[in-house]
């Protein structure tokens, strides 16, 4: 069916752009996924967004499932958004010192979020795992931590070693100036396996800090927990005095208030946090237990800080994003379309004879093009790429922005329409009709 979405679109500014950029950036982007590298063609530039849409450099609007990835639970220029983020802005932007916004989001973030005594803020989700890695580390004062395949969080050297996210996109098993130092205390086990945990555990559990993964896996595409395997892994680090840091740097926010944590009934001892805190400025956070947490300088000796830490820009804009979720119906609107998308999506796929699996929970939706269950990185691998590059390139020409990659969730807005959804399963189903047996 083709890849050249010019055929139809017009891109030339987009293009233009992207001539410039390889001059002067690595790639042509700021993070490596943005580039395209696994659907080819280059990058739409995008101008602006609007509630579930937006627009690239060219005018051409998409319907958007990208969503900054996962940020914009309200959509796009959310008016409340902008309005306090023009409010807050008259007064300064950095101050370098404690402001009352801070004092706010730490309040709602612990009212709300189980695990959450106390939190500290960071600038990015990256900084967020690292910064806890390091506190679980203190606290148990044990070196070793346990992660798992294809699961993503960020990019600091201990945790990017078999990442999921643009590690994986680009098929990159690890990652050149990670120093075997880095990473010989990181053991990496497949998700949802928790036979493989136990095991190691009896072996030698007493070494392990750490036990680190996102909750609901959203960075090989979205992989659910298999019922039971949070409970077993709290089980299990209970037993043997070892922190369990669920990564919720997408789950928080978005597939409960209190997360996936208050979704599945399960509190670890720390949570990292990201994206919808931030309302779409750049954030993160970690916390937990007051005991633990209490371990952080200056209330004790394991070093974290930051410059623009806890910035009044983008705490005014979490604040109001998270406000917004405790508004009445909120996550069940939300539900309502994710499975909405699920339901739709197959019935799509299903009018064609191509293998797909769709996964999801709540608004955080894939499609992989294999026959499922897709439970772990190995069988999200099995996903036919070149049916999904062509598929991606099929929606986009339909105006339906998708993660130029398979190993990224869809996120679905609060905003976004019952109209939205029959325009994106219509557009599936034509490339489904279309594709054959392949
Ligand atoms: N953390 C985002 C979800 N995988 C990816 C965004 C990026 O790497 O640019």
């Amino acid at each position: 069916m083709g890849t050249n979405a010019r055929e139809i679109l017009q891109m030339d500014r987009s293009a233009r752009l992207m001539e410039r950029a390889v001059k002067r950036l690595p790639g042509g982007v700021n993070s490596p996924v943005r580039a395209f590298r696994s659907v080819g063609g280059d990058p739409l530039f995008m101008s602006r967004g609007e509630g579930s849409r937006v627009f690239d450099a060219d005018g051409n609007s998409y319907i958007d499932y990208v969503m900054s990835y996962g940020p914009l639970v309200l959509g796009h220029a959310h008016p409340e958004v902008v309005r306090v983020l023009e409010e807050t802005i008259k007064g300064g932007t950095t101050f370098g010192a404690p402001t009352e916004l801070e004092v706010e989001m730490a309040e709602l973030v612990c009212d709300v979020v189980p695990s959450m005594e106390t939190v500290r803020m960071t600038n990015s989700g990256t900084e967020a795992t690292m910064s806890a890695i390091r506190v679980a580390r203190g606290f148990t004062g044990r070196d070793k931590i346990l992660k798992f395949d294809g699961n993503y969080h960020g990019h600091g050297d201990a945790l990017l070693v078999s990442a999921g996210s643009g590690v994986a996109t680009l098929g990159l098993p690890d990652s050149p100036g990670v120093t075997r130092g880095a990473a010989k205390d990181t053991t990496v086990l497949p998700y949802n396996d928790l036979a493989s945990v136990r095991a190691l555990f009896e072996e030698r559990g007493e070494e392990f800090a750490a036990v680190i993964l996102e909750p609901v896996g959203g960075n090989m595409g979205c992989v659910p927990p298999d019922g039971g395997y949070l409970e077993g892994l709290r089980e299990i680090t209970r037993e043997y005095g070892t922190v369990l840091i669920f990564d919720e740097v997408m789950t928080g926010f978005r597939l409960a208030r209190g997360g996936a944590q208050e979704r599945f009934g399960v509190t670890p001892d720390m949570t990292c946090l990201g994206k919808i805190i931030g309302g779409g400025l750049p954030v993160g956070a970690f916390g937990g237990k007051r005991e633990i947490m209490e371990m952080v300088a200056p209330s004790g000796p394991i070093y974290q800080a930051g410059t623009l830490s806890g910035n009044p820009l983008a705490m005014a804009a979490g604040l109001a994003t998270v406000r917004a979720t405790g508004e009445p119906g909120f996550y069940e609107g939300l539900e309502r379309l994710g499975a909405r998308w699920r339901t739709g999506m197959s019935e799509a796929a299903s009018a064609g004879e191509r293998p797909f699996t769709i996964n999801g929970v709540g608004s955080m939706v894939s499609i992989f093009f294999a026959d499922g269950p897709v439970t772990d990185f190995g069988s999200a691998a099995r996903s036919d790429t070149k049916a999904f590059k062509d598929f991606f390139w099929h929606m986009l020409r339909r105006g339906i922005y998708l993660a130029p990659s398979q190993y990224e969730a869809g996120f679905i807005s609060r905003v976004h329409s019952d109209e939205d959804l029959d325009r994106t399963f219509e557009a599936a189903r034509e490339w489904f009709v279309a594709a054959g047996k392949g």
